[in-house]
């Protein structure tokens, strides 16, 4: 597998998030210089530092950064997690378009600077700010893409392994579509190991169970449809529930965002779900949303087309019409 030596990745925004992705990058090794840019100077310069005093302890990657923009430069992937915060009254569309208007002014820059990059949105409304920074960098959606719903997945995924007492790594299931209130999960092509969930049951309903008992049967305790929907929504609403309890959300997609830089530094066509703009995806063209995609050095290197049951297919013609009917509130 070739890895691009000396790889660089920049981090804008040096916030809760930014912050974590540069920490569990650091960690990880996912890339040999991790650069973090905010304008925020006292802040960047402090987390800077705090990150860099720990490098002895994280293997051969430097942390670099400040509040000049010229920290980018020569990066391979440009992960932005530059925001605004929401104000008190201010809707979400409101913060969309103070978000945009950052993008704009960010976006031929960060070009500029790091010309040969792939670069990943983690601001929100994430799938909105997709296609706001492939339209202001004048990139293809290959290169310009979203973190989308591989943070919403991994957490599909905890649920289900936690339920069935299997490793999250033999879990197998996507979110998709809208990384908000209109994503879905794909149960059509869910599997647990080799067999798909809708066949799935446990010979012990306690989790662990199947595992410490070394016999998986088929047999008593099925997923029901109430259970499925229940689980849906809980992924759906994981983020409120975090962010009532502490004010943010910043390890899972710390550790999401690291994974995709990742796919991308070490040239692996990893399946991720992530968010670029997609023409005649299943009807569906000129927004972005996440579907399954193969990640490797050049970024996106194809979609892949995934069965659909029909209520998969309107639920993501629905995400679809939501992304379009934000799109158009903020002229895009
Ligand atoms: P935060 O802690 O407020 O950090 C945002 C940082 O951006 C601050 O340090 C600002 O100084 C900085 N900033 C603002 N404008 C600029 C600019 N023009 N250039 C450089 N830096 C700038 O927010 P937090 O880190 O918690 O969240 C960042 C964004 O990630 C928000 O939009 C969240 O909604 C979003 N998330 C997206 C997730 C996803 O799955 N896509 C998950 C979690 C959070």
């Amino acid at each position: 597998m070739s890895v691009i030596e000396n790889s660089k990745l920049a981090i804008v925004g040096a916030g809760a998030v930014g912050t974590s992705l540069a920490y569990a990058a650091l960690i990880r090794e996912s890339a040999r210089e991790v650069a973090l840019y905010d304008i925020n100077s006292a802040k960047v310069a402090a987390e800077v530092l705090d990150l860099a005093h720990g490098t002895q302890f994280t293997g051969a990657s430097r942390v670099t950064g400040g509040d000049d923009l010229d920290v980018v430069s020569g990066a391979n992937v440009v992960v932005i997690t530059a925001g605004a915060r929401q104000h008190p009254g201010q809707s979400r569309l409101e913060m969309a378009g103070v978000n945009v208007e950052i993008l704009r002014d960010l976006m031929p820059k960060l070009v500029e600077r790091a010309p040969d990059a792939i670069f990943v949105l983690v601001t929100n409304p994430v799938d909105v700010l997709a296609v706001a920074a492939q339209q202001f960098s004048g990139l293809p959606p290959a290169r310009v893409f979203g973190s989308g719903t591989v943070l919403d997945s991994s957490r599909l995924r905890w649920m289900l392994s936690e339920r069935v007492g299997v490793a999250i790594s033999n879990v197998h299931a996507l979110i998709v579509g809208e990384h908000g209130d209109s994503e879905f999960p794909l149960w059509s092509q869910a599997r647990i190991g080799p067999i798909s969930l809708a066949d799935w049951m446990l010979a012990r309903s306690e989790p662990g169970a199947a595992r410490s008992g070394g016999t998986a049967s088929l047999g008593s305790v099925p997923f029901s449809e109430a259970e499925f929907e229940s689980i849906a929504e809980e992924v759906k609403n994981a983020a409120y529930k975090v962010i009532e309890g502490k004010g943010a959300t910043n390890y899972a997609i710390g550790l999401s965002g690291a994974r995709i830089v990742e796919a991308v530094l070490r040239d692996e066509g990893a399946i991720l779900p992530v968010s670029s703009v997609l023409t005649d995806y299943r009807g569906v063209s000129g927004v972005a949303l996440s579907v399954p995609s193969v990640i490797d050095a050049g970024g996106i290197a194809r979609v892949i087309d995934v069965p659909f049951s029909a209520k998969e297919q309107a639920l993501f013609e629905h995400s679809a019409a939501t992304l379009r009917a934000s799109l158009d509130t903020l002229g895009l």
